[in-house]
C-alpha cells in the first residue's frame, strides 16, 4: 500500500484554510493510503513559543485532527518530538544541504523579513530540512499540502535524489498532492494574502473553533470586489475566495454555486456562506470537545510507537550508508 505523510504546526488557531487546503484531503486519502499525520511541534520552535501554550496547542491540534475525521484505527497520528529519528535524520541531511538552497526558500524570506539576518534564527533557515526528514523517514509516496508548501517539497525531492545518487538507493522520492480547489484560501480582510495563522489580524481567518457569532461577523465584514456579479473570476479575488469556500463546504461544483447565486447580492452570499460554515463547524466542534485527554494520550502513544518502527528502519539504512555505525563498526 502506498504511503502518505503530512503535518501541521501547533501554533496559532487552525483556520478554514488549513482545513480545506490540507486536513480535509487527509481524511479522504487515509482510506486509500497507509497514512502518517504528524503534529510538528519541533517546527513550531523556529519562532518564539511560550512553553505552556505550546503544550496546550499541541494537544488542541491533535484533537482537531480527530475532529476533522482522521481515524486513528486506520491512520497513525503522532507528535514529531516523540520520534527522535526526526531530529537525528535532520542532522544527517543538514550535512547534505547547501545554505544557498535554504536561503532561496520563499517562506524563509517572508518569515525572516522583519528581522536582521544577524539575528534570524538558524531554525528558521533549517526548517525545510526537518520537513524533508519528516517525509523521507517514512518512505512517503504522496504529501498532501497547501500550495505554500510546494517549494519545500521540491527541496525534499532534491535532497532525496542527491542522497540516492551519492550513497545508493535509500529514499523513495515523494510527490506533492496539492488540491485543485482550496490549496490557497485567501484572507477575508485582504484577499491578496493567504489566510494565515500567523496573521496578527484575526478578522482575516475563520478559526475552526470560532463560535457562530464570530463566524457571522467575520463573513459580514469580509472585503468584497467592485461590481455586483457573483461569479468565479480571477480578476476578482475576494468574491472568488468566498465562492471557493462555499463550494467546498457544500460539496458543490463551481457551476452549481454560480447558479445558486445568480441574481443575488453580496449580502445574500455572505449570509448563506455563514450558514454553511456554521453547519460544518458545529458538529466539528462538538466532536472536538468530546475527545478526552486519556483517549488522546492513548492514540498519540500508540501512534508514536508505530511511527518509530517505520522511521528507525530508514534511519538505520541512512547511517549505514554514511558510515555512521558507532562502536558496532570497531
Ligand atoms: P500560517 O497559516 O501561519 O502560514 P502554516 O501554513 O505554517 O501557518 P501549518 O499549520 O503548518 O500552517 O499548515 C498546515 C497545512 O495547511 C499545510 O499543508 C499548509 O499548506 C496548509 N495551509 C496553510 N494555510 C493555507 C491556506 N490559506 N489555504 C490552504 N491551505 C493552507
Ligand atoms: N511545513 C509545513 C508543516 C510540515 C509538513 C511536514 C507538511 C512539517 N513537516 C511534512 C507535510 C509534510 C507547513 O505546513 N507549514
Amino acid at each position: 500500500m502506498k504511503r502518505i505523510f503530512s503535518g501541521a504546526q501547533p501554533t496559532g488557531n487552525l483556520h478554514l484554510g488549513n482545513y480545506l487546503g490540507a486536513l480535509r484531503n487527509w481524511t479522504q486519502l487515509q482510506h486509500e493510503y497507509e497514512s502518517f499525520f504528524c503534529i510538528v511541534d519541533l517546527h513550531a520552535l523556529t519562532q518564539p513559543q511560550n512553553p505552556q501554550s505550546l503544550i496546550t496547542k499541541t494537544k488542541e491540534l491533535a484533537k482537531l485532527y480527530l475532529a476533522a475525521g482522521i481515524d486513528p484505527t486506520v491512520s497513525t497520528i503522532f507528535i514529531q518530538s516523540d520520534v527522535a529519528e526526526h531530529t537525528e535524520l535532520t542532522w544527517l541531511l543538514n550535512c547534505q544541504t547547501r545554505i544557498g538552497e535554504l536561503e532561496r526558500m520563499t517562506q524563509f524570506k517572508e518569515k525572516g523579513r522583519n528581522t536582521e539576518r544577524e539575528s534570524t534564527g538558524v531554525g528558521l533557515l533549517d526548517y525545510p530540512v526537518l520537513m524533508a526528514a519528516d517525509i523521507l523517514l517514512y518512505q512517503t509516496d504522496l504529501v498532501p499540502v497547501g500550495e505554500d508548501q510546494k517549494q519545500h517539497l521540491e527541496l525534499t525531492r532534491d535532497l532525496a535524489q542527491r542522497f540516492n545518487r551519492d550513497y545508493g538507493e535509500t529514499f523513495r522520492i515523494p510527490e506533492p498532492f496539492i488540491p485543485k480547489a482550496g490549496a490557497r484560501i485567501m484572507s477575508l480582510s485582504d484577499p491578496t494574502k493567504k489566510m494565515a495563522k500567523s496573521d496578527v489580524d484575526p478578522s482575516g481567518s475563520i478559526g475552526l473553533l470560532d463560535d457562530a457569532d464570530i463566524v457571522t461577523r467575520k463573513f459580514k465584514r469580509a472585503v468584497t470586489d467592485s461590481g455586483t456579479e457573483i461569479k468565479f473570476d480571477n480578476t476578482r479575488p475576494a468574491i472568488t475566495n468566498l465562492l471557493t469556500i462555499y463550494a467546498l463546504l457544500t460539496n458543490q461544483t463551481n457551476e452549481q454555486v454560480e447558479n445558486n447565486f445568480a441574481g443575488k447580492g453580496y449580502g445574500q452570499l455572505k449570509s448563506e456562506l455563514s450558514e454553511a460554515c456554521i453547519a460544518f463547524l458545529q458538529p466539528f466542534q462538538e466532536r472536538f470537545h468530546n475527545i478526552t485527554d486519556e483517549h488522546l494520550r492513548d492514540i498519540l502513544t500508540g501512534g508514536a510507537r508505530r511511527a518509530r518502527e517505520s522511521a528507525s528502519q530508514t534511519l538505520d539504512t541512512v547511517k549505514e550508508r554514511l558510515g555512521i555505525v558507532g562502536a558496532r563498526g570497531i
